[in-house]
């Protein structure tokens, strides 16, 4: 049934009540012997629930034991790093993972051993003997049990060496436990900011509802994080109804994801409860879909209640009713962390009725009554957990430290999209492209940029466009206008107003293989997204031991000038010049624009593809042909021998202005540097440059102060300080914040005035 309002344009106050239905709460009445009966489990698969939970168990008690000395295997060892134990949430991790199949994803959180551990576990037992044995690198005769237990020993092995910083980690050390990823297997990261994962992992269903693969999300996150803004738009995005599945005739849309709410109920140490309005969490699911994501609120502490959930979850997800919503209710027995006694904001009484419903003792004796297995089957189980954790433990304090001449590798990757792979080459398209016209030759910088857009998502249809109101109304400055209808919706969509989700799930996007490019409407609402960009699309490749590329462009539009005042005028690049991971760039012409994009739409790093409202209009030569602009090169746009002025973006018209001028005035030679590219930056161009001048004025429209033509002034005089003739001097914005009225813009923003009167005062 569509609602009301869905349908609703007109004014129609017609009284009516909104129906928010029920949220079932722990409908699994079930037990190991009706599961049994029912075929819902077979024998081998119910013992490997127990090996997962056990070895979860035996990993965290490890950490414990680690940081009082008391871990016998490893008596002397320092372990460092966080200590986040999931003890008692052991169920939640194994019966959601053993529900998933191969294909599926999985993103977790800081408390995200378990999690890891049970999406290896079970990922492994699903691999056939040929995957098997590529994982384990064997060429040699074994059985399907050896190949399993080699990949066991060697997925606890990779596990225990990224907790102890090892270059033999899933991460190569660079990770450690609140970043541990295995892509191998679909695990696309825990994440040490609360929250971090959850656009991610819609980023991901995102792109498996486009891929069209089957694969559904699961995206553990903890009870604290559903207070988080992040979280909350992820909810919303993921609800859409612009992702419409039509399936076996039936309409359904939303993306196949289930959010997994890992309900320890405290977030650090405070109770959720106390914190949120609602005495369970599933209701939140109400606030976004009319069928309430499907909420369901879950026995976290009984395995199979988790499994039941799932598997139901994932099949719904599957049939294109995603998302899915399941509060899965648990408890972790120790702190927050091992630092946290827990004693101010619980009770021991209250720890110990969890305790009597302990996952782990409680399935053991469900396989005891179903004669799975006996006292000493058990007994082996455990032994055989606890040698292997073992084993793993003393191999990886003694495997090799990653080298430190090595800390800034996988910072970036070298890799580009030179090749489309067939199944994307030359994408169809929906409709007719839209015309871009050309006068003589030349283009505005807004064709420029439509051009290249629409160029690329012609070449790879892994090339996704979203943003505000891009779709229909072509953006707020009708830049994509007509590409929805070339394209389609799947391709060209309009997001909610939601700047950190759009960021966010464009990285979950990458990551699962596609190529996407988001629009924000003003470069102002970057802040919004300051931890998808800063601390998920830039340091995903470094952290995860360059296991993953993310492949994204975030364009961002600058206002200054317009009088649009202090929230829509700012000229942000230089903070994120300060992100390792980030590429940045900033072209000043049409030409540079049309073939910077592309090569940012190519390449493998995530790029801030700066652009200015101011040059939108502008016109320049732009070739028909195909042609790139490679990042990180700077282009001299004037050639002179007298002066250098570096600069990017709408102060290298100014800087030209200014160099004619200057010319024309007192004869100077002027050079003109447009670095295009501030990250990475072409250092050698504009040191030539200036051994060859002896003077330089570096300008932008940056606000001066903390910004990054500091960096380029003292880049200039570590280097060639012998050369300079004189002081080095920076033209920007005055250190204020951007004005309404166009007289007190007109005094903030620098111009061609500004630069000539420092150039004049260096000659
Ligand atoms: C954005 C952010 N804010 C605060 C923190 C500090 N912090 C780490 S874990 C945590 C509590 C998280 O609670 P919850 O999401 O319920 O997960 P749990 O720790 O209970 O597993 C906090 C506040 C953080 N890592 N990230």
């Amino acid at each position: 049934m569509v609602a009301p309002y869905l349908s609703n344009t007109r004014p129609d106050f017609r009284a009516f009540e909104i129906d928010c239905g029920t949220i079932p709460a722990c409908r699994f009445r079930g037990d190991l012997q009706s599961e049994l009966e029912a075929g819902r489990i077979d024998p081998a698969t119910a013992v490997q629930l127990l090996e997962s939970m056990l070895m979860i168990r035996e990993l965290e008690e490890m950490i414990v034991r680690l940081r009082s000395g008391a871990y016998e295997p490893l008596p002397e060892f320092n372990y460092r790093g966080p200590t986040h134990i999931s003890v008692g949430q052991e169920a939640a991790s194994v019966g959601a993972c053993s529900a998933l199949a191969l294909k599926d994803f999985i993103t977790s959180t800081h408390r995200g051993h378990g999690d890891g551990l049970a999406r290896g576990y079970h990922a492994i037992q699903a691999m056939t003997e040929e995957q098997l044995r590529k994982r384990v690198a064997r060429c040699g005769a074994a059985s399907r049990h050896e190949l399993i237990e080699e990949a066991l020993e060697d997925h606890v092995y990779r596990m225990i060496a990224e907790l102890f910083g090892k270059e033999d980690g899933y991460c190569k050390g660079r990770g450690g436990s609140m970043h541990i990823a295995d892509f191998s297997v679909g695990h696309l990261g825990a994440n040490a900011i609360v929250g971090g994962s959850v656009p991610i992992a819609t980023g991901a269903a995102v792109g498996a509802r486009y891929l069209g693969n089957g694969a559904v999300v699961c995206c553990f996150a903890g009870d604290g994080a559903f207070a988080n803004g992040v979280v909350l738009e992820s909810l919303n995005f993921a609800a859409q109804s612009q992702f419409t599945n039509e399936m076996a005739g039936d309409h359904r849309f939303g993306v196949p994801i289930i959010f997994l709410v890992l309900n320890n109920h405290y977030g650090m140490t405070g109770r959720t409860e106390e914190v949120m309005g609602i005495a369970h969490l599933a209701r939140r699911a109400a606030g976004f879909s009319d069928c309430n994501m499907h909420a369901e609120i879950v026995n976290g502490m009984e395995v199979l209640a988790v499994r039941d959930t799932t598997l139901r979850a994932v099949e719904k997800c599957r049939r294109g009713e995603g998302p899915v919503f399941l509060d899965v209710n648990t408890y972790r027995y120790y702190g927050h962390s091992l630092s946290d006694p827990r004693n101010e904001y619980r009770t021991r009484e209250e720890e110990a009725a969890w305790k009597t419903v302990d996952p782990i003792a409680a399935y053991e004796k469900q396989l005891l009554d179903c004669k799975l297995l006996d006292e000493a089957g058990l007994a082996a189980l455990r032994a055989q957990v606890q040698r292997r954790n073992a084993c793993a433990a003393q191999r990886a304090a003694a495997s090799p430290d990653p080298e430190p001449a090595d800390v800034i590798k996988y910072m970036y990757t070298h890799t580009s999209a030179e090749e489309v792979p067939a199944r994307f080459r030359n994408a169809a398209i929906a409709g007719e492209l839209p015309a871009i016209k050309r006068t003589d030759g030349q283009l505005t910088y807004r064709d420029a940029i439509k051009e290249a857009l629409m160029e690329e998502m012609r070449r790879d249809a892994r090339v996704i466009f979203y943003g505000e109101d891009v779709a229909e109304y072509g953006g707020a400055f009708k830049l994509s206008k007509g590409l929805l209808e070339a394209f389609g919706r799947d391709r060209v969509f309009n997001a909610p107003i939601s700047e950190a989700a759009i960021c966010g799930t464009a990285v979950g996007a990458a990551m699962v293989g596609l190529r996407p490019v988001v629009e924000l409407m003003y470069m102002d609402f970057a802040l919004m997204s300051g931890d998808q960009i800063g601390n998920q699309a830039a340091k995903w490749h470094y952290m995860s031991g360059a296991q993953v590329e993310v492949p994204l462009v975030i364009r961002a539009s600058v206002g200054g000038g317009k009088g649009y005042g202090g929230q829509h005028s700012q000229t942000l690049e230089s903070i994120f010049t300060h992100v390792p991971g980030l590429y940045v760039v900033y072209p000043s012409t049409p030409y540079d624009a049309k073939g910077m994009l592309k090569s940012a739409i190519r390449d493998n790093n995530p790029v801030m593809f700066v652009e200015s409202q101011l040059l939108y209009g502008e016109k320049g030569p732009v070739p028909d042909d195909e042609y790139l602009v490679p990042l990180g090169v700077a282009d001299i746009k004037r050639t002179g021998t007298d002066i250098t002025i570096v600069g990017w973006g709408p102060a290298i018209p100014d800087a030209l202005k200014a160099a004619s001028r200057l010319q024309a005035d007192v004869g100077a030679s002027v050079e003109v540097v447009d670095l295009r590219s501030l990250i990475p930056l072409d250092v050698e161009t504009v040191l030539r440059s200036v051994r060859k001048t002896g003077r330089c004025v570096v300008a932008s429209h940056c606000v001066t102060m903390g910004s990054f033509m500091g960096e380029i002034v003292s880049t200039i005089q570590e280097n060639v300080f012998d050369y300079l003739d004189a002081p080095i001097l920076r033209v920007g914005a005055k250190n204020g914040i951007a004005p309404q009225s166009h007289i007190l813009e007109a005094a903030f923003l620098p111009n061609a005035d500004d630069i000539l009167a420092a150039a004049k005062a260096l000659l």
